[in-house]
């Protein structure tokens, strides 16, 4: 898979990128992820990217050109173009899922106040990580890149994300390892047991317990 980040900010990905998971899958092949700071394309004799806005208001808004002719210069007929903005689609992890199965994913982050609403008819859609505002989309591309890559073939063990919280709608069971007792707080004794059964139902009843308790949404569905 291919990741395309354009954002104004390319050295807040540096660190993020070169750590753990996703610093082994770039290095095994199993993505690429190239940052492209749309400033460069823009045309303006400043290298400006934004403006003030039509009939007025707050802020700068960003231009179209330089966002136009950056995705015009990396697409391809695989490109899934996506924009990140507060006003998308809910991410989810089910979408995480979709998201991994493309071939090329172009991801844009607004900044500053806004951007031109004309941005959005060279996208396919539009995500939101959350009912909050942040500065820009560039911490929403890290979560999002963040949960594709993990899935993707041969990046961490298949059974890792098999048991993910969110699948079939039911938060992940508690685990625990060694030692057997620590401060007094004792490790169930079905997990001891060896009965391979037995600890499949019970970790079962304790994701559904769990999720009634946290997330009674999450069940509804
Ligand atoms: Cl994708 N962008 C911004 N700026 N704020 C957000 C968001 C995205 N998702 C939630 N809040």
């Amino acid at each position: 898979m291919k990741i395309d980040i354009l954002t104004l900010f390319p050295e807040m990905y540096e660190k993020v990128f070169s750590q753990s998971i996703i610093k082994r899958a770039i290095e095994e092949n199993k993505v690429e992820i190239e940052i492209h700071n749309f400033r460069e394309y823009s045309k303006d004799p400043h290298r400006k990217v934004d403006d003030t806005p039509y009939g007025g208001g707050n802020g700068m808004v960003l231009t179209c050109q330089p966002i136009f002719d950056c995705v015009e210069s990396i697409k391809t007929k695989d490109s899934k173009v996506i924009l990140l903005t507060p006003d998308g689609i809910p991410y989810k992890q089910e979408m995480a899922y979709k998201l991994a199965n493309e071939k090329h994913l172009i991801f844009i982050c607004g900044h500053y106040e806004g951007f031109d609403e004309r941005i959005r008819s060279i996208c396919d859609f539009e995500i939101s990580i959350g009912d909050y505002v942040l500065t820009g989309g560039e911490l929403a591309s890290m979560v999002i890149t963040d949960s594709i890559v993990r899935l993707l073939p041969g990046v961490i063990e298949e059974g890792s994300h098999k048991n993910d919280s969110f699948n079939n709608n039911l938060l992940d069971y508690p685990t625990y390892t060694k030692p057997r007792v620590f401060r007094g707080m004792e490790v169930p004794e079905v997990l001891l047991s060896g009965d391979h059964k037995k600890i499949e139902e019970y970790r079962k009843e304790e994701s559904i317990k769990k999720t009634q308790f946290r997330r009674p949404d999450l069940l509804k569905k």
